[in-house]
């Protein structure tokens, strides 16, 4: 890295203050675990805050200044969000997580849609986030499961799509990895399923905060992602959902802030985002999350793209030496292939162990299945240790996690 994109990163993990507070080692902290959640910037804290000290009133409803600014705030949001993955604003709804914004789908859009026969097609690198809920929709409807699947490098196998394809309703697939980082060959997947009728969601909980997204030009139907992986607050979310497929869908939820008239014995519900959003929302989050994609965008997607790739060349870079004593690296090892993450583990050292060590050092690593059970019984691996890189992690940091492994090499007798 120059010395000026290494002094621009060090001016951006300034705006997050827990990277200036030491560990009770009093190390350093090194946050690598970006793909478990993201750190978040002083204006995301601020923005929790100054709702809650400022403007706190509940939304939709009451006509007084403080609430009528609750939900301009609210709404302002989720023009953000829109404009942030190019789609329109009644294209927005707020979820807790991605994990809620699948359920919904399968639900919704599964229930109404899927009979026996019919099949659903997911791809072998899935999350349980994007796997369960397709697993609990194939036993209710009766329709199969299939499986795109992945080379030993955690790369996609495409030579049998066209069959895997035949008589899928649809497909849902990671636009990034959490446990490889491997990209998904995203205008393949949607034009083969869009040619074979089949509708794809991409769960982007790993894609939104790592890739500039456009929803008009990746032209997938739905889009899933968490505000708390891209410096957002934890319990928001959202779901993207092209307009007419929204509209079809009926409600997930049903209550209050979603209905249009409700008699005794009787409801019609509103339009789409709302008709999917029942009950209070999570306002100041949602509130928050606009200001973590105003900072994403003021960064520039891009950026935050080129810099991972370069970081995550760094630090294989790095990390090769380490190789010739038992470090083994999973996935493609290409930056261009892969976002921001590595799966590694050190000679027979179990990842919790080596996870441990690094922790001493400062270094936070996820170690275990990085909910891929499935992928790591097909690879073969009982756990990985995950270092993962986002828009604060700087070429020292991926020093840092050198010595910790030399220290965990030292300490194992490697
Ligand atoms: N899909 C992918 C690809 C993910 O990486 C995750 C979370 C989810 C779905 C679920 O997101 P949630 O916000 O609904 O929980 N991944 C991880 C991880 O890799 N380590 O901790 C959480």
């Amino acid at each position: 890295m120059t010395v000026t994109a290494e002094r621009r990163v060090e001016r951006i993990a300034a705006d997050f203050p827990i990277l200036a507070r030491p560990t009770s080692r009093g190390k350093r902290l090194v946050y690598l675990d970006s793909a478990a959640t993201s750190q978040k910037p002083r204006a995301v804290i601020a923005a929790l805050v100054d709702y809650y000290e400022q403007y706190n009133a509940n939304i939709h409803r009451g006509v007084y200044e403080i609430a009528a600014r609750a939900t301009a705030e609210y709404e302002a949001a989720r023009v953000k969000i829109a404009r942030f993955i190019g789609a329109d604003v009644s294209e927005v709804v707020w979820v807790r997580n991605t994990t809620e914004a699948i359920n919904l789908v399968a639900y919704s859009w599964g229930n109404a849609n899927l009979r026996a026969g019919d099949a659903i097609l997911l791809t072998e690198l899935e999350h349980h986030s994007d796997l369960v809920p397709w697993q609990l929709l194939a036993q209710r409807s009766g329709a199969e499961l299939r499986f795109i699947p992945v080379d030993e490098r955690g790369l996609y196998v495409l030579d049998d799509l066209d069959e895997l394809l035949d008589g899928c309703k649809i497909v849902a697939a990671a636009h990034v990895s959490n446990t490889l980082g491997t990209i998904l060959p995203l205008d393949t997947i949607v034009s083969r399923a869009h040619a074979a009728g089949a509708v794809v969601l991409v769960d982007g909980a790993q894609g939104a905060p790592h890739l500039p997204v456009d929803m008009k030009a990746l032209d997938c139907d739905f889009y899933t992602f968490s505000g708390h992986k891209m410096l957002g607050p934890t319990g928001i979310g959202v779901l993207y959902g092209k307009r007419d497929l929204l509209e079809a869908m009926p409600p997930f939820f049903f209550g209050g802030d979603m209905i249009r008239k409700v008699e005794y014995a009787h409801s019609t519900f509103s339009d789409p985002p709302r008709k999917f959003e029942a009950g209070t929302s999570n306002i100041a989050d949602a509130i928050a999350f606009g200001v973590a994609v105003d900072y994403l965008e003021r960064v520039g997607m891009p950026w935050v793209r080129e810099h991972e790739r370069l970081l995550t060349a760094y630090a294989l870079e790095r990390l090769a030496p380490f190789e010739r004593r038992g470090l083994e690296i999973y996935g493609a090892r290409d930056p261009e292939l892969i976002s921001g993450v590595i799966s590694f583990n050190l000679a027979d050292v179990h990842a919790h162990d080596l996870a441990s060590i690094l922790d001493t050092e400062g270094v936070c690593v996820r170690a275990g299945h990085h909910c891929t059970m499935p992928l790591m019984d097909k690879m073969g691996w009982a756990a990985t240790a995950r270092a993962s890189f986002y828009v604060y992690n700087t070429e020292a940091d991926v020093d840092a996690l050198c010595v910790g492994l030399e220290k965990a090499a030292r300490v194992f007798g490697i």
